[in-house]
């Protein structure tokens, strides 16, 4: 008796401490998280995921035991598919984690998969974590990319989006802005039409600046990719091709340029409006023009001149008037800039956003570069611009504006850079040649810097802030990389390119897919006045939000940010408008470095 009833107890004894060792082994595993692209990989690309270990874990001796820890990726059948092990990364500073990497790039065949990880835990052996399902395809990537075009679409002003092409999203015309009065700062009379183009963010402004970098990258996949023909309407399902989502907004730039070759600023509401429709916005105010600066002139004139060179491409007499009507109006807006090099924006931030920039010379030689090119291939010079001296400022140009990690509505001068880049192939004399190796050259350096900074971070990232739209910046990085993959074939540029798209689709410290509707992690109350009102529970798709923000420059709106560490700086939250807004110019680079990824990797 007395023997039975020690065993039993000893039975309880041992039971109760495998089972304090599991759950030991669970709370320590719940701790470790697998990051991962949400969405997929592409079936020839890299493949890479994260398990991170944050520091201060219940079992210390927890980071020494992960590497080598065995790793499978199984298919829908539950059969494993490929098996690796865990290599350390880094030490991650903003998230206070232990960052291990798990390469499964060997594995390439469509389908859908999950990633499972077994670790060495505590007295129960192995425990595992998994990942919910993600695809290896190339579909994703096109399918991304298609939403990413799409999402120009719903940002469109001034028309009525049918159900025939928004579905549930369809809304009626608002905002027609045909004829408007110029806000009073401007001190003048008379009204202007300044109708269509789109919206820039999650707000009813419309600016220059912000249209013409966004504008600037859109030109740029449709000049770089071959592949992806411009006739988009039948195979992306789209109402046009994307060169008539980029017309949109360009016919509203032509609106907005003066008689005397000027650019206003914006389109700005009297206040700022409310999270309502735009229809009911209509009924609440009043829009005007506003402005008309330095900075807005040169990113027109910019935008404009590669324009030219796009419609001229597709070969179709319309788009070829269109293309002649860009090229005039960019020379006279560079016209009046040469005349007016300091005319200052507008400091108005009540209704509409600032983007102020006291530095006038990237968009200087944004502007000549794109001229220059088009002039030399034979565009009509209706203004009877000296080339030469046009040659010259930008041999200047470049001496004073070394290229940036990325393109920003402040930072331009990395398309000057890249029209010279791509304009070597088409160069008759040597000295254009010298000017387009130059600036090859400059972009292969600052690309193998962004590679240097990728493989120094724990994330794989190369920005060393998390700033407002911070997958913008990331994105244009990207950006940066697969346009200097295009003549250099450094095969880093666009490995380092997928690891960064990889971040904004899930591999990061959030756990978030950026892009609305891309992921079952995706935002759902994004700081997007149409997605808030517009009575459907899903936001508009296929819109990037700004990201993990470390100034947090929200925080009298309460927002309930996700940790205290910068990388945690994130929050899915309509009131976070410095973390989870959408804007025009981060779609944009990842539009394009999507359809970049496409066109080299398919
Ligand atoms: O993207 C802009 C960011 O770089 C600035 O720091 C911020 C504050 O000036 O403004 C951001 O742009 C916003 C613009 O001013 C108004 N529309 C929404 C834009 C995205 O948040």
């Amino acid at each position: 008796m007395s023997v039975l009833k020690s065993k039993r107890n000893f039975d309880e004894f041992l039971s109760k401490t495998l089972l304090n060792s599991y759950f030991m082994a669970m709370v320590v595993m719940e701790e470790c998280k697998i990051r991962y692209n949400h969405v997929g990989y592409g079936t020839k690309l890299p493949k890479h995921f994260l398990l991170t270990v944050p520091k201060n874990t219940v079992d210390s001796a927890l980071p020494d035991k992960i590497t080598g820890a065995r790793f499978v990726i199984v298919g829908e059948s539950g059969t494993s598919a490929f098996e690796g092990e865990l290599t350390p990364r880094s030490f991650c500073d903003y998230t206070d984690e232990f960052v291990y990497d798990g390469d499964f790039s060997a594995l390439k065949t469509p389908g859908k998969y999950k990633i499972k990880v077994f670790c060495p835990c505590a007295e129960s052996g192995t425990v595992c974590v998994n990942s919910n399902f993600f695809e290896i395809s190339n579909e994703w990537l096109l399918k991304q990319l298609k939403a990413n075009i799409k999402s120009f679409y719903y940002q469109r002003t001034g028309v009525e989006l049918p159900v025939e092409f928004a579905g549930k999203w369809a809304r009626p015309v608002a905002h027609l802005d045909d004829s408007i009065a110029f806000h009073a700062i401007m001190n003048r009379e008379g009204l202007w039409n300044a109708h269509g183009g789109w919206y820039d963010a999650g707000d009813y402004g419309k600016y220059i600046v912000n249209g013409g970098v966004s504008v600037g990258s859109l030109l740029l996949a449709c000049e770089m990719c071959a592949g992806l023909d411009y006739n988009f309407k039948p195979s992306f399902e789209q109402p046009v091709r994307l060169l008539d989502e980029i017309r949109f907004e360009l016919e509203f730039f032509l609106r907005m340029q003066d008689a005397d070759g000027g650019v206003f600023f914006k389109v700005t509401p009297g206040h700022w409006d409310g999270f309502m429709m735009p229809q009911d916005s209509d009924v609440m105010q009043k829009r005007y023009v506003m402005g008309k600066s330095t900075t807005s002139t040169l990113n027109f004139a910019g935008a404009l001149a590669q324009a030219h060179r796009v419609f001229l491409k597709t070969g179709e007499v319309a788009d070829k008037e269109f293309a002649a009507r860009c090229f005039d109006a960019s020379l006279r807006a560079y016209q009046w800039a040469l005349a007016n090099p300091n005319a200052d924006w507008p400091h108005n931030t009540e209704g509409s956003g600032g983007y102020g920039d006291e530095h006038v010379a990237d968009e200087f030689f944004w502007a000549r570069a794109m001229l220059y090119r088009e002039l030399r291939d034979g565009a009509e010079n209706t203004v009877g611009l000296n080339i030469s001296d046009l040659r010259n400022s930008l041999i200047g140009d470049m001496r004073s504006n070394p290229a940036e990690f990325g393109l920003s509505w402040r930072d331009t001068q990395n398309f000057g850079w890249i029209a010279l880049a791509l304009s070597c192939d088409g160069c008759k004399n040597g000295e254009d040649s010298a000017l387009g190796d130059a600036a090859r050259a400059e972009l292969e350096r600052m690309s193998a810097e962004i590679v240097k900074l990728h493989q120094a971070d724990a994330y794989g990232l190369s920005i060393r802030k998390f700033i407002w739209g911070s997958n913008g910046d990331i994105a244009n990085h990207a950006l940066t990389l697969l346009v200097a993959y295009r003549w250099s074939r450094n095969p880093q540029f666009l490995e380092t390119a997928v690891e960064l798209i990889n971040f904004i689709y899930g591999r990061n410290p959030v756990d978030t897919s950026f892009v609305t509707g891309s992921a079952w992690s995706s935002p759902m109350h994004p700081h997007h006045r149409i997605s808030h009102s517009d009575g459907v529970d899903e936001p508009i798709p296929g819109l990037l939000v700004g990201g993990i923000n470390s100034d947090r420059q929200d925080m009298h709106r309460m927002p309930h940010y996700l940790g205290d560490l910068p990388g945690f700086s994130y929050t899915d939250e309509r009131c976070s408008f410095a973390s989870n807004e959408t804007a025009i110019n981060w779609n944009a680079p990842l539009t394009a470095a999507l359809a970049l990824i496409c066109e080299y990797s398919f």
